[in-house]
């Protein structure tokens, strides 16, 4: 079969319904971060999940103190009261009021629409914890919703112990005995590190780590997906994807090995492709993500030239970015049914490494996505595909 049998067309949106389709089964997972202006709310969410929460980002007023940000077909909603402190009792009656609005609401929708965690955030610097925080604590708690208190910019001594005056602070808010979650805990946080001050960023893991349990399990997979803090928890994700990927390319342990549809195995790594990408919580929109796709997998397919990442490059490269491919007019061999688990899995895991980059660098050079697509593909195809 020739590739320019393919109708490029429905394979290219084929990647954007799986990648739509992705998202959807991802979900959303909604964080309210509720403190003091300047107490370190946008930080927080920025260490976290790599968000900008910038003056630029007016989200969605949804009341008059409440905004939102995000929230589908992205993995990562955010609740704030940008632009309201909490040390005004009329400003947090009316924050109260709102949110008790906004809870009641939300019970007739889906579990993945609701807010799932509020994280209250103290600055340390500001030494102080006022009633009407502490009543605001109160208040989210009656509504339901599991608060956990994270004290921010949190400096470190030398040898790694908190500063006293943090550590002060959080006692006396512990004191409090506040119904937060788990059990009054502070979270002791630093947002940023300053190599200047010598001052290292901290409990981001750890404040991650305490807020799984807290939220529905259901969103725990748009959870993984949002945060930048453990990288692990996304791989494992992918490696997931892509090993049933390669399974399903490869006939799920056909044998003797038959000589599987080109097509089909085509269909399956755009599937993947849109997958993992929605897994590490890739959100450059599916236009942007297909193009580097497309750029990447064409460092792949010089190296695997007439198979299957071909075919994959020429129907992404032609519908992205209406270019003549040369790999067009390939006919392409069938391709026995290990060679095709190989491919698959190949670029796979070369596609993680792209995925990897792009959450750290959005506006990552095609070319650079290519060559490291290419230098994973290669080891990788290396490591498993067997001759010819
Ligand atoms: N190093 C360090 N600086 C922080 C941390 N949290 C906040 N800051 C500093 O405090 C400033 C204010 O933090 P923001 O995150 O903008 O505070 P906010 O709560 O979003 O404030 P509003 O949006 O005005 O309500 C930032 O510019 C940072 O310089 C932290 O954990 N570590
Ligand atoms: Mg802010």
């Amino acid at each position: 079969m020739r590739v320019d049998n393919y109708d490029f067309r429905d394979l290219a949106n084929r990647f954007e319904d799986e990648y739509e389709r992705a998202l959807a089964a991802i979900g959303t997972f909604n964080v309210a971060v509720f403190g003091d202006t300047g107490a370190g709310k946008s930080t927080l969410i920025n260490a976290v999940f790599g968000r900008q929460l910038a003056a630029t980002d007016i989200g969605d007023s949804i009341t008059q103190h409440i905004t939102y940000h995000g929230g589908a077909p992205e993995p990562l909603g955010i609740y704030d009261n940008r632009g309201f402190g909490l040390d005004d009792a009329s400003d947090v009656d009316s924050i109260i009021a709102e949110l008790r609005r906004i809870v009641a609401e939300n019970k007739a929708r889906p579990i993945s629409e609701r807010i799932h965690v509020v994280w209250f955030v103290t600055n340390s610097y500001s030494r102080r914890f006022l009633e009407s925080h502490a009543r605001f604590v109160r208040a989210l708690a009656d509504l339901g919703l599991p608060v956990m208190m994270v004290l921010t910019q949190v400096p470190t001594t030398r040898d790694g112990e908190y500063h006293k005056d943090a550590v002060a602070l959080a006692e006396h808010i512990k004191k409090l005995r506040l119904p937060s979650t788990p059990r009054g805990k502070v979270y002791m946080v630093n947002s940023i590190g300053d190599p200047d001050l010598g001052q290292p960023a901290h409990g981001l893991r750890e404040l991650l780590e305490g807020t799984f349990p807290v939220v529905p399990a259901a969103v725990h997979e748009a959870l993984i997906a949002a945060q930048r803090v453990d990288l692990d928890l996304k791989r494992k994700k992918a490696r997931q994807i892509v090993l049933g990927s390669a399974a399903a390319a490869g006939g799920s342990g056909a044998v003797p090995v038959p000589i599987v549809s080109d097509a089909g195995v085509l269909a399956i790594v755009m599937t993947m492709i849109a997958k993992v990408s929605a897994a590490y919580g890739i959100t450059l929109g599916k236009r942007r993500t297909m193009r580097v796709a497309a750029v990447a997998f064409s460092g792949g397919a010089t190296i695997a030239s007439g198979r299957i990442v071909a075919k994959l490059v020429a129907t992404m490269v032609a519908k992205s970015a209406g270019k003549a491919v040369p790999y067009v007019n390939f006919a392409v061999a069938a391709v026995s049914a290990g060679t095709a688990a190989a491919l698959t899995s190949a670029s796979g895991f070369a596609w993680m490494k792209v995925c990897e980059r792009m959450l750290v660098e959005p506006d990552l050079k095609e070319e650079d996505a290519s060559r490291i697509f290419a230098e994973e593909f290669t080891t990788r195809s290396k490591e498993s595909a067997p001759k010819k």
